[in-house]
Formats: structure tokens, sequence, C-alpha cells
């Protein structure tokens, strides 16, 4: 039983209590009177408990078992087809001052902003007043206390998520480390430890409301959401996180996008570290150097498949210690240093197979959650592009939309072909079931960054490979991405768009701060990791793709080991970077050959018309809070395609 301080209210409850200290206890109580659950539930972390929740959602029909024998612990679940993907229009940051979260350039009335969206701190209260209470009558609500980052680490942080979903539970136990351990590291004492406070529920209307009853009629009852008032809040000043509505993927499990990406980058300019969208891989060359590299691309453009990645070049080995977030910092001997708060994987399924990433085809058969895959008689999943030889035609599949005989081909009376997955259907799996995870992904201290990469999906204008000249230069090309949009937000319509450093969807703050934030980092006595782009996504004539990639990407590595290492002999200054001579990158064993005057060509005509839609976006965005750093890449960038030009 938990009772509130006053006495006045008492609550069924699950757990032990007394662990909390004020500060929890105080969270907790402003959303039990708020939310009205009928019981609660503190979460221990503990194998029995997962396996009762299994259970439960298993009878409530929310999850299935996978019974085929090739896997073990797994469950598959689909979701409401209206809660599929992140929702970046209804996701905002919450501050008393628009300055703190927009940019000048995107304040100016008629711009359209394109990064982070803003409301006041009073204006987004009254809207959760309006959806919140009573949100969780007649059900259970779970206290998830979770550590980002190896529980006690120096680097991690500490959160507390309230939901009312067993599978943000289940999920989150996964993604984070969570439980009894971790509430033990929060201080009991005069000055509590920080937390940041997580309150989800996926908003289940109201069934004493005729109204909300009717709306719930179409949805999928076993996947209860509201998705017409999804709003998912950002009080960075606060440390707090409201999330309304969804229950799916970064919307719901609160840990991941919420608080390691939008809430952490404030406070990482707040504290002087970053929070960031990047994959963590360690590579070992056939000499033995070793080499931390951290990586930055937009959701499902390839970050799962490079961080455990098989090295097709002999004598080569990839280790992945993250794939989707890295907070840096330096340490006191000016080496940047890297955890991934996260304690699993959330990679995208279809696509994912044997040849583009075998160590994730092995880990997912061990205590994985799978999302919106499609279901077979075998007792197993499928996806688009799992295995080209498995037999469609003699297994009958379930779609995740719950058609049951799945054929390929199939199609919607207006012709739109009906996926066996949903393209952004998931596989949630532990870190440490990953075959090729590094024995640091556990360290306190986190592991040296020597190579930072960005890159996108580009058909053309972006060359395979290519260094910055510098820091600051660095730092502009980070702000200079762009990427084909994929289906990781569902309410995304442009091909094509600016995603400055990956993080368009996931800053936490002004992005004129964020890179002065970032080019402030450079200082006397650091060891700044060397900055590259790259991109595996160009296409020919025939729209095929002009480069290998998957594990063929090891000869990318192999260059950027070369420059880390100083060779100067396989680059050339290039207007928009150093780029590899032609030799510079191992490819004349490639079967098929590969063009690589192509794949290395900076086309001029596309590369003025980059130059212009950079300057346009940055400036456009930034307005008056462009760092001069910033402007003066811009121009240096401009100056240098005008002197090739001419020279032409
Ligand atoms: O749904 S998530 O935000 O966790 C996945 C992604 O977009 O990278
Ligand atoms: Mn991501």
């Amino acid at each position: 039983m938990w009772t509130s301080k006053d006495k006045s209210i008492s609550v069924e409850g699950k757990g032990d209590f007394s662990l909390l200290n004020a500060a929890v206890s105080d969270f907790l109580e402003q959303y039990v009177r708020t939310c009205s659950p009928s019981r609660l539930h503190l979460c221990d972390g503990s194998d029995e408990e997962n396996k009762k929740l299994c259970e439960l959602m298993r009878e409530s029909g929310m999850v299935r078992p996978l019974t085929s024998k090739e896997y073990t612990n797994c469950w598959s679940v689909r979701t409401d087809p209206t809660d599929v993907a992140r929702l970046e229009s209804k996701t905002l940051i919450c501050t008393p001052k628009e300055e703190q979260v927009v940019a000048e350039g995107a304040r100016h009335p008629g711009t359209p902003n394109m990064l982070g969206k803003w409301m006041s701190e009073e204006q987004m209260d009254a809207q959760m007043k309006d959806r919140l209470p009573r949100c969780m009558k007649g059900r259970v609500m779970y206290i998830i206390p979770f550590s980002m980052g190896p529980v006690g680490s120096p680097l991690a942080k500490i959160g507390i998520q309230l939901t009312d979903s067993p599978y943000v539970v289940a999920s989150m136990r996964v993604m984070t480390r969570i439980g009894t351990p971790v509430i033990k590291t929060l201080n009991t004492g005069a000055e509590p430890t920080e937390f940041v406070r997580c309150m989800h529920t996926v908003g289940r209307p109201d069934p004493a409301d005729p109204a909300e009853v009717q709306k719930a009629k179409m949805r999928l009852p076993t996947w209860p959401c509201d998705p017409e008032r999804v709003l998912i809040a950002h009080y960075p000043m606060r440390r707090e996180i409201v999330s309304y509505g969804s229950g799916y993927g970064g919307n719901s499990l609160l840990g991941k996008k919420c608080f390691a990406l939008r809430i952490a980058s404030w406070i990482g300019k707040e504290e002087g570290w970053l929070a960031e969208h990047m994959l963590i891989m360690r590579v070992q060359n056939p000499e033995g150097d070793v080499r931390y590299v951290a990586a930055a691309f937009p959701s499902a453009c390839g970050k799962t498949n490079l961080a455990m990645m098989e090295p097709s070049l002999p004598g080569w080995d990839v280790k992945c210690v993250g794939d989707d977030i890295a907070w840096l910092k330096f340490d006191n001997e000016g080496r940047l240093r890297a955890i991934n708060p996260e304690n699993g994987f959330f990679g995208v399924a279809p696509g994912t197979s044997l040849k583009t990433n075998p160590n994730a085809m092995e880990m997912v058969h061990r205590n994985t959650i799978f999302t919106n895959v499609a279901y077979t008689e075998r007792g197993d999943v499928y996806w688009e592009g799992m295995d080209p030889t498995y037999d469609l035609n003699n297994t009958k599949v379930i779609s995740w939309r719950g058609i049951p005989h799945w054929k390929p081909g199939m199609c919607t009376m207006d012709g739109e072909v009906i996926t066996a997955a949903h393209p952004n259907s998931r596989f949630c799996t532990p870190l440490s079931e990953c075959p090729v995870v590094d024995p640091l992904y556990n360290s306190a201290e986190g592991v040296p960054i020597d190579a930072i990469i960005f890159g996108g999906r580009r058909p053309d204008t972006i060359p395979l490979v290519f260094e910055s000249f510098n820091w600051p230069h660095g730092v502009f090309l980070g702000s200079a991405m762009r990427s084909e949009t994929t289906k990781a937000a569902a309410d995304v319509t442009e091909k094509l768009r600016h995603d400055p450093f990956a993080m368009r969807p996931f800053f936490g703050y002004n992005f004129g701060e964020y890179l002065q934030h970032w080019l402030n980092l450079e200082k006397p006595g650091r060891k700044m990791p060397s900055i590259f782009h790259v991109n595996w996504f160009l296409r020919g004539e025939q729209n095929e793709f002009l480069w290998p990639g998957f594990g063929e990407n090891a000869r990318i590595l192999e260059w950027i080991f070369k420059r880390l290492n100083g060779d100067s002999s396989v680059a050339r200054a290039s207007p928009i970077g150093m780029l590899p001579t032609n030799s510079g990158i191992r490819s004349n064993d490639l079967s098929p050959s590969v063009d690589m005057d192509r794949l290395l060509n900076v086309d001029h005509k596309l590369w003025l018309k980059e130059e212009e839609a950079i300057r346009s976006f940055l400036e456009g965005q930034l307005g008056k809070d462009c760092p001069a750093g910033i402007v003066e890449q811009i121009h240096s960038l401009r100056e240098r395609l005008a002197n090739t030009c001419s020279e032409e």
C-alpha cells in the first residue's frame, strides 16, 4: 500500500516505497493525484518481475511469444496502426522564453521553424491539464527507476519514469538499466541526487465518457492510445518530461530521445559536454591499433548496421559500444570520452539481414521484443528484406496489421503495396546480446573518441567520404547535413531535408547556442577528434547504389585510420574538404568494380546549389544567432567554390 504524505490518499501498491527519497516521493504523489491510478507498481527490475509482466501482456493479447525453437524469450507486439513512429510536430520544448529554444531566424514571422518547437511552460501545463486528469483510472501506474549510462558512472544520469504501459516497462528494461540498484544510488541525504522526472501515459480515453469510448472503438483494443491528442513535452529547466497519447518508441521510452538527447543536450550545454545522436564503435586494424569512432546519421540511415558491422577486409575488427546515442565529455587529460547512455538496441527491422547485419540477425533470437513486424505460423517473425530464401509461399504470414494470409505483392484498393512489416518496425534487444559488443560498453569513464563521422542518405552531390580541414570546419559540416527522409517519423513529408548533426528532431535548445557550444569545445590542451563526412548512398543512372556499403565500409574506415595516423599521401585538398586520392581507398579488388572517380567527384554545379541550400538554411533558421565562426565557414566555402570554378 502506498500512502500520500498527508495520508489523504492510499493506493494499493507493489514494491518497497520506503526506498524512495523525498524528491521522488513528491514527484510520484503529484502524478498519483493527477492521474488517479488504481494500483502502483514500483519496478525492481528482476527477471521474475519481467516474466510476470510478459505473462500479463500475453493474457491481455498485447504480446505473443515467439514459439519457434530458434527464439528464446522473444515477443511480438502489434501497435495500433495510428501509433507507429515518432511525431515531430507534437514534440515540444517548454521554457520561459522562446529564444531559449528557437534561434532568432526561425522566430521571424513567416519563416518556418525547422528545428525544435517551443511552447511556454504555462501553455503546456494547460494542455496537459486537459489530458492527464484521471488518465490512469482503473489501471496500474508503473514506477521505473532507470539509469542512463552504467549505474554509478560519473557520466550517468538517473530518471524516474511513471507509465501505464507494461510494454514500456518491458522495453525500458531492455533499453536502460532499471530497478532497485538505481534507486539506491539516489542520495537520501540533505542534497538529493538530481533525477529527470518522466511522466508517460498512453492516454486511454476515460471509460466514463461515452464520446471517448466511441473513439476508442476504432482502435486496436490491445493498444490504447490517443493519436489525435498526442503531446510530448520537455521542460528542460524543471528536468521533466510529460508524454501523452502514444505508446510507441521514442514517444514513450522516455529515456531515449526525450531524456538522453533533448533534456541531456540542455544539461550538457550547462555542464560543458555533449549529448549526440551518434553510434559508438571500436575499430581495430590488422596491426592491432585501436580507435573509437562516433558517428551521427539520421534515424533509419544505417547506424545500427555500421555500429556492429563485419568488416570485409581481413584482419579488421569492429566492436559495438552503442548504435544511437553518445554522451561525450572531455576528461582531465584532454581526451574526448564517450559513453552509450542506453543498454539496448531499438533497431529498424526491415532491411536487416545476414548480408546487411549478421550480428543483429544473431542477437535478435534472444530476449527481444519485436514491434510491428510480421508473425508467422512457425512462431517466428518476418520482415521485408530479412531473408530472400524465406519460403513465403508455404508459410502463413500474419502481417503487422493482422492480415492473416499476407503474400508479397498484395495491394490495397488504391493500389498501395501492403507490407508484411511496418517500415518503422523494430527489434528491441539488450546490448549484452550483441555478439560483437565491446567489453568496455559498461565502462564508467567511457571510451576515448578519435574520430567523429557525419553522414546521411544522399543520391548525389556528397562524395563517399571527405575530411574537415579543422575543428570549426567539421562543426560546419555537421550543421550542413542533409538527408533523404525515412519512416522513423510519421509526420514528415519532404523528400530531402536539412538535418544538422542528425539532431533535427532532438535538439533541446537554441541551435545557434548549440553550434557555439560545439565551437567552444576546441581549447588548448585538448586532443580534438578528426571530423569526417560519409555518404554510402550515392546512386547511378538506373538508381543503383554506386557503393556496396555494409562490411565494405571497412575500406572507408581504413582510409580514416590512415588520416588519423597523419598519412598525407592519401588525401588531397578540395573546396569542400580533404578528399581521398583515387588510390587512397582500397577498391581495385571489389567485384563488381566501383567507379572511384564518380564516388569521389565534387560536381561544381551541384555544389553551388548545395552551398546555396546550406547558406539559406543556416541564415534563415539562425538569423542573428548564427555564430561568427559559422558565418566565416559559410563564406569560406563559397570562396573556395568560386575560386575552383573560375579555374575551369
Ligand atoms: O522511435 S525512436 O525515436 O526511438 C527511433 C528513432 O527515430 O531513431
Ligand atoms: Mn535514433
